[in-house]
């Protein structure tokens, strides 16, 4: 002890840090530095005059008078000119519309002073899994800290879901409940995935029908009332992967004489899983035992999560819970389901496209998280650059770092915009008001927009991380936890790649109809801005992009499928450019649009918005791309 406090006191004294190779726990360093450098350190005449006129700027106890201003979140709600101005813009002229405003101002007061700190609650106390009680007993208990209870029960006082199935707004009730959803998103400790999956299985449950026994489930998902509100679990994806849904599932459902059934599987990746109940697939078991293999051979079942008599969980086991890179707020776990009682919900065999609603809901949700993180990010870094000072004046007066922030507000508003469609049109489809038109667009899009957003949201948020320098990558600012929950938005719910090859699909099974709806909108946008001079550059590069986007596609039917298989990814990327294109545009001809919207349509069109025309030029999809992709990738 007395020689490693000589060698502290050396240290300290002769130069700054003793830390690492002295190897003793802080706080101990701490002190003793402290005392070491009284016994140790001889001040000079010089630093006694600096004492004595009480002007040493660094000395034990005293670090220096200058401590940064750190960013402050304001009610994003009013924080937010474009999403003000968009729901200007679209809601009705009436009083109802004005409840709307008023309530969505009321919540962003209440997600900067309540829900930001209760959100963060949830980072710093993650969930984690009691196997055992005391005495020995299995138990399972996923132990969520209080603020995750408190966001649940606020998200049902809020209306979080039950905004968008009470349709008190009608057609506008998606997009104002995506709106608050919106504002929530960053500051919910990632209570927005729970709300995700309800309203999915909401949205399931309504289309096969809401009569026993899930009559009472749709209640509770739906429910404002805390004491009633369930949340819904999505238990898609098993140890053979979250993609390839009908090779990799191998639940299987043995039916029981009441007509209920029986799972036994191992769901891998199961999220927010101290959720009320689930929506999951299985493979029917017939009276030999056999399954139908591949997607043919799924069926959708509904479990309630319930504990039995012994308190332990009926047909399931938590194996575990994930380590996870992001959303450590929310608990997702691996399952063994052994035995879980279940009804099924869809025809035999037809689990995929029946639990596809779900999938276009929480994809919705998933896009509406990557907005508002770009959103969220943008608001701190602008209010930071207000506050902060280099290079002798704020950050928000250095001209590259106002080009590097309103490049990222270009991004948002491109993403926000793209978003808020696919929630009208889901306003629309839900309201009866759907056109065909409006139809093809909602399902051409829901994936376009979620891939899109999603790589967007993560590109974005990282610039965001940069603009408060060092700060940025400090873990106790919150600030890299946005960048860690941004990650997942492009993996869950179908990745890049997945979600780009749905976008082919759904071309091949409407004959290109989606396609075509996509034509006549994005033109018509286009139309309707035609007379506005200031946005002509814009308009003649959305209006070249789409005609060389029309070519492509009339080139790549005669293609084989491998040609398009490799355009994928850049096609959806087209898809996403022109449309968000269109919609800045279009957002910027309205007669209250102002200066701003009219620069980030002229900005967002100044891009490649075409890529997939423009690699085609290049040869990346001939035949030979392949094997050269391949051999560059193994070298
Ligand atoms: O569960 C997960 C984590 C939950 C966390 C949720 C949080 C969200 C939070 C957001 C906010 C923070 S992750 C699970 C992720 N897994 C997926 O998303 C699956 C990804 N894979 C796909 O999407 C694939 O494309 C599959 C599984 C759908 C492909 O399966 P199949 O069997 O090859 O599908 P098919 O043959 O293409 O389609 C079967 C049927 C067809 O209908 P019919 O038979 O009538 O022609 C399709 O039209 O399903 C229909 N269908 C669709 N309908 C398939 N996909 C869709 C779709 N997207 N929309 C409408």
């Amino acid at each position: 002890m007395a020689v490693s406090s000589a060698i502290l006191s050396r240290r300290v004294a002769g130069s700054s840090c003793c830390r690492l190779w002295c190897g003793v726990p802080r706080p101990l360093i701490h002190i003793r530095s402290a005392s070491a450098a009284e016994s140790g350190a001889r001040k000079s005449d010089e630093d006694h005059q600096w004492e004595a006129a009480g002007s040493m700027p660094f000395s034990r106890a005293r670090v220096g008078s200058f401590f940064q201003d750190q960013p402050v979140l304001k009610n994003p709600f009013l924080e937010d000119a474009l999403l003000r101005g968009y729901l200007k813009r679209h809601l009705p002229q009436e009083s109802s519309s004005q409840a709307i405003l008023s309530d969505l101002n009321a919540f962003g007061e209440r997600v900067a002073k309540e829900i930001d700190i209760l959100g963060r609650e949830c980072e710093l106390n993650p969930p984690r899994l009691v196997h055992f009680d005391p005495w020995g007993r299995r138990v399972d208990h996923i132990v969520t800290s209080a603020a995750w209870k408190r966001l649940k029960d606020l998200s049902a006082q809020e209306g979080l879901v039950a905004i968008g199935y009470d349709k008190s707004f009608r057609e506008w009730s998606r997009v104002y409940q995506m709106s608050k959803l919106y504002i929530f998103s960053p500051s919910s400790g990632l209570y927005t995935c729970p709300l995700a999956m309800t309203d999915g299985a909401a949205k399931v449950i309504q289309s096969v029908g809401v009569s026993p026994p899930v009559e009472e489930a749709f209640s509770r998902l739906t429910s404002r009332q805390p004491e009633r509100f369930w949340t819904s679990g999505q238990w898609m994806t098993e140890r053979q992967g979250g993609s390839d849904v009908g090779t990799g599932t191998e639940t299987v459902a043995v039916p029981q004489t009441d007509g209920s059934y029986r799972l036994h599987g191992f769901k891998w990746f199961t999220s927010a899983t101290d959720a009320d109940m689930t929506l999951t697939l299985a493979r029917v078991q017939d009276r030999s035992g056999a399954t139908t293999m591949g997607s043919r051979g799924l069926s959708l079942f509904y479990a309630e999560v319930s504990r039995g008599e012994d308190g332990r969980l009926r047909g399931i086991e938590v194996q575990r819970l994930k380590d996870k890179l992001g959303t450590r707020q929310m608990p997702t776990a691996e399952l063994l389901l052994d035995g879980l009682p279940a009804y099924r919900l869809s025809e035999e065999g037809r689990g995929v496209a029946s639990i596809a609603n779900m999938l276009t809901i929480t994809r919705i949700h998933n896009s509406v998280s990557a907005a508002a993180a770009m959103r969220r990010v943008l608001q701190l870094a602008r209010d930071y650059a207000t506050r902060r000072t280099a290079f002798g004046k704020l950050l928000k007066d250095h001209p590259l770092h106002m080009q590097t922030l309103a490049r990222m507000e270009v991004e948002t508003r491109a993403a926000f915009l793209l978003v808020m469609e696919v929630c009208r049109l889901l306003g629309r489809e839900e309201s009866g008001l759907a056109t065909q038109l409006d139809v093809h667009l909602l399902r051409l899009l829901t994936p376009v927009v979620k891939l899109y957003t999603g790589k967007q949201a993560v590109t974005v948020v990282s610039e965001g991380l940069e603009s408060f320098g060092g700060q940025g990558y400090i873990e106790d600012t919150g600030l890299p936890g946005i960048l860690r929950d941004a990650q997942v938005l492009s993996i869950w719910e179908g990745t890049t790649n997945v979600l780009s090859l749905d976008v082919l699909r759904c071309a091949a099974r409407s004959s290109g109809m989606v396609l075509h709806a996509y034509f006549e909108h994005v033109k018509s946008l286009l139309t309707g801005a035609s007379g506005v001079s200031s946005l002509a550059p814009a308009v003649k590069a959305v209006a070249g992009a789409l005609s060389e986007l029309e070519q492509f596609v009339q080139l790549a039917a005669s293609r084989s499928p491998s040609y398009l298989e490799l355009a994928a990814r850049d096609l959806a990327y087209s898809l996403a450019r022109i449309y968000a294109g269109a919609l800045l545009i279009d957002h910027a001809s309205w007669k209250e649009a102002t200066p701003q919207d009219t620069y980030a349509a002229l900005r967002w069109c100044e891009q490649d918005l075409c890529l997939v025309a423009s690699k085609q030029k290049r040869g990346c999809y001939d035949s030979s791309t392949s094997s050269q992709d391949a051999s560059l990738v193994y070298i």
